[in-house]
C-alpha cells in the first residue's frame, strides 16, 4: 500500500495559499520539466486570473520521496467558507497558513474553528516573513489565544510552527535559521499529518466532495476513499444524502498527479480520486460496495444568508450588446448553475425574474460576472439578506466584522458602524499606527458600507468579515445616505455638461457613454436624488465642443465593478449586466412614476 499524507491548505484570503502549493509542486520536482509554470497555477480558471484569488477548490498531488502527498487549495474568501468545511472532511491534517503582517483575520478564525472541530491538529504556517513588518511572534500569540477560545484540545494548543515566505520559496523551523528551501515544511507534513485510518480490505466507501466535468465523460466527481479499492469497470452503489440508492459502474477512474490527470485502474483507501460513470453524483454522496453498502455521514451543506434577484433587462438599450436576454435563457443558464454549485438555490418568481441565494455578494457575482461572458443581459436588484423564523422568532445572519484603520479615523468608522447595528468588541493600537477594530455586525449592514468605508478612510482602511450564526433580527438598519444623479434625457453623455456635473456628485460615466432617462449617471453629494442632464451642450457644433472637450478638465469616473455597483443600489434601483458595461438605474425609468412614489412613501 502506498504511503499517504492527505492535506488542506487553509488561510484567510490572501495569506498565500496557492503560492505555497505552488512551491511545494515546483520543489517536489512533481512538476515535468516540459510544462510552464506560471504563477498560482491551481487559480486555472479565467476569473480567478484576473482577480488573483481562488474560487473552487482544487486538489493535487506531489511524490516526496516514497510519500505521496494529496493536498487540496482551498478559497479564502468568506462566502467559500462551506466549500473549506467540506474539503477538511477530506483530509487528515491542514497546512494553517497565517499573515505574519496581518495575524489572525475573520477567515483564519472560521477555517480554524472548523478544523479543531474535525479533531486536526494544524501546522500553523507563519507566511510573508519576508514583510517588513512582519511580527511573526504575536502572530503565533494570536493563533494560540484563539486556539484556546475555540477550547481546543491539549494537542492541539501543541501545534507545530513553520515560518514560511511562500513567495521566495522557504520555510524554516526558527526564524534565526536560514532561508533554504521548503523542505522544513515538507518535513513537518511527514512528521505531524497522520496517515489515513481505514483499510483497502474492508468493503468500499468512498465521498465525493468537489465536482467537475468533462466533455468526454460527463459528470466527475471527486472523491476521498475511505475504505476498500475503486476499480476501473466494477459496480458500485451510489447514495444520496436522501439515501437513495442507484448501481452504476465506474466508466473512468483519474489519478492526480501535479498539474496532470491520469487514467488509472484500481486506487485504494486513503487516496484522493475523480471518478466518472455516475451520471446524477453529487457532492457528499457514498460510493460503497454493492454487497455491503454502508453511507458515509451526509456532508453539512451551508444554507444561503444572501440573495440576489435576477430579472430580464427592460431597459431602452436592452439587446443591443448581449446575445442571451430572454428570460427562458436566463433560466436555463441559472438552473444549470444550480446542478454543479450545491451552496446556491434558485426560485422562479414569475414576471420573468428569479431569485437567487448563496452566502454572499462575491459569490452570487461571480456567477453573474460568468453569464455576462458568456453573452447574457439581465438585471440585478439589491442584496438581501436571508431571514429565518424559529420558534417564532425572526433571525437574521450575523458577521464577524475586522476593520484596520489609521487611528485617526477611528472615531469615524465606529460611529459609522454603530448606526449599522454593529457591536464593537475590540480595539487593539497596532504598531505601525493603525488600529484593529472589531465588531459583530448584521449581514444587513454590510451592504454598501465598503464603498463608504472606503471614502471614510481615505482608501487606506481594510475591512474583512466572516459569517457567524443566525441571532434574533436587529431592527432597522442604516443605509447608504447618499442619493442619486439620474439621467432625464436618452443620448450619448458630453463632457461639457459632465464637467458641470461634477460638482454635484461623483460621477460614474465619461463622455461619449450611452444614457438613458431613469440612468443613475453618479453618486450625489447630498441626500436625495437629482434629476440631471449629461446631454447638454448639444448644441455647440462638432468641431467646438471636440475642441471644447480637450480644453475642460474631467476627474475620472469612478468605475463601478460589477459588486460594487451591487452594494451600491437601493431598493428602488437595479444593475444592468451586460457583456460590454455595468450601468445602474431606476427601477422605474419614468421621472413622473418615481416622485408620485417618493410622496406616497413620504406621506405614509
Ligand atoms: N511578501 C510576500 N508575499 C506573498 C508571499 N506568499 C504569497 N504572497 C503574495 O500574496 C498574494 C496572495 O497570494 P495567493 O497565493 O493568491 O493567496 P491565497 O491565500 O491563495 O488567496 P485566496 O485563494 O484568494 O484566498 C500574492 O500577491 C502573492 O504573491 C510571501 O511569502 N511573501
Ligand atoms: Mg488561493
Amino acid at each position: 500500500m502506498q504511503k499517504i499524507k492527505n492535506i488542506a491548505v487553509i488561510a484567510h484570503v490572501d495569506h498565500g495559499k496557492t503560492t505555497l502549493v505552488d512551491q511545494l509542486l515546483q520543489q517536489s520536482g512533481t512538476f515535468a520539466a516540459h510544462q510552464e509554470f506560471s504563477d498560482r497555477v491551481m487559480d486555472s480558471n479565467d476569473i480567478e486570473k484576473e482577480r488573483g484569488i481562488t474560487i473552487l477548490s482544487k486538489n493535487t498531488a506531489i511524490i516526496y520521496g516514497d510519500h505521496k502527498i494529496n493536498i487540496i487549495d482551498t478559497p479564502g474568501h468568506a462566502d467559500f467558507g462551506g466549500e473549506v468545511e467540506r474539503v477538511l472532511r477530506m483530509v487528515d491534517g491542514v497546512l494553517l497558513l497565517v499573515d505574519a503582517q496581518e495575524g489572525v483575520m475573520p477567515q483564519t478564525k472560521f477555517v480554524l474553528k472548523k478544523a479543531i472541530g474535525f479533531g486536526l491538529v494544524p501546522i500553523v504556517v507563519v507566511n510573508k516573513i519576508d514583510k517588513e513588518a512582519a511580527e511573526p511572534d504575536r502572530v503565533v500569540n494570536e493563533v494560540f489565544d484563539l486556539l484556546v477560545a475555540l477550547e481546543a484540545n491539549d494537542a492541539q494548543l501543541e501545534f507545530p510552527i513553520v515560518y514560511a515566505a511562500a513567495k521566495n520559496g522557504y520555510a524554516k523551523w526558527e526564524m534565526e535559521d536560514e532561508n533554504i528551501d521548503m523542505t522544513p515544511l515538507f518535513e513537518a507534513i511527514l512528521k505531524y499529518v497522520p496517515y489515513p485510518e481505514g483499510s483497502s480490505e474492508s468493503p468500499t466507501q468512498a465521498q465525493v466532495f468537489t465536482l467537475d466535468s468533462d466533455n468526454f465523460v460527463g459528470r466527475i466527481g471527486i472523491t476521498r476513499i475511505f475504505n476498500g479499492k475503486l476499480n476501473k469497470g466494477e459496480e458500485f452503489t451510489l447514495i444520496k444524502a436522501s439515501g437513495a440508492k442507484s448501481k452504476s459502474r465506474v466508466s473512468k477512474l483519474i489519478g492526480f498527479r501535479g498539474l496532470d490527470r491520469i487514467e488509472i485502474s484500481e486506487a485504494e483507501a486513503g487516496d484522493i480520486v475523480a471518478i466518472a460513470g455516475f451520471n446524477d453524483i453529487d457532492v457528499g454522496d457514498s460510493i460503497c460496495d454493492n454487497t455491503n453498502p454502508v453511507a458515509l455521514d451526509p456532508m453539512h451543506i451551508e444554507e444561503p444568508t444572501l440573495s440576489v434577484i435576477f430579472s430580464v433587462n427592460d431597459g431602452p438599450l436592452a439587446g443591443t450588446e448581449g446575445k442571451h436576454v430572454t428570460s427562458n435563457k436566463i433560466r436555463e443558464r441559472l438552473a444549470r448553475e444550480m446542478e454543479t454549485n450545491i451552496a446556491m438555490r434558485m426560485e422562479p418568481l414569475g414576471d420573468a425574474s428569479f431569485k437567487v441565494s448563496g452566502r454572499g455578494e462575491l459569490q452570487i457575482g461571480i456567477l453573474a460576472e460568468n453569464m455576462r461572458r458568456e453573452g447574457f443581459e439581465f438585471l440585478l436588484a439589491r442584496p438581501e439578506v436571508v431571514i429565518r423564523e424559529e420558534n417564532g422568532v425572526k433571525l437574521e445572519p450575523f458577521e464577524h466584522l475586522v476593520v484596520d484603520v489609521p487611528s485617526d479615523f477611528q472615531g469615524v468608522i465606529i460611529e459609522k458602524l454603530g448606526k449599522r447595528k454593529a457591536d464593537m468588541t475590540s480595539l487593539i493600537p497596532m504598531p505601525d499606527g493603525t488600529v484593529r477594530l472589531e465588531f459583530e455586525i448584521p449581514a444587513r449592514g454590510l451592504i454598501g458600507l465598503r464603498s463608504e468605508f472606503l471614502t471614510d478612510t481615505k482608501g487606506e482602511g481594510v475591512m474583512n468579515h466572516s459569517y457567524l450564526e443566525y441571532r434574533p433580527y436587529s431592527g432597522t438598519v442604516e443605509s447608504r445616505t447618499q442619493g442619486a444623479l439620474v439621467s432625464m434625457d436618452n443620448g450619448e453623455a458630453v463632457a461639457f455638461s459632465i464637467f458641470n456635473l461634477q460638482a454635484r456628485g461623483v460621477l460614474f460615466i465619461k463622455p461619449q457613454d450611452k444614457v438613458y432617462s431613469g440612468m443613475v449617471i453618479g453618486e450625489s453629494s447630498r441626500p436625495g436624488d437629482l434629476d440631471v442632464n449629461p446631454l447638454k451642450g448639444k448644441q455647440l457644433t462638432n468641431m467646438r465642443t471636440s475642441g471644447a472637450d480637450e480644453a475642460i478638465k474631467l476627474v475620472p469616473p469612478r468605475k463601478m465593478s460589477l459588486e460594487a455597483a451591487m452594494e451600491w443600489i437601493e431598493d428602488d434601483e437595479l444593475v444592468e449586466v451586460t457583456p460590454l458595461s455595468i450601468r445602474i438605474r431606476k427601477r422605474s425609468l419614468d421621472a413622473n412614476v418615481r416622485r408620485r412614489m417618493a410622496r406616497d412613501k413620504k406621506n405614509s
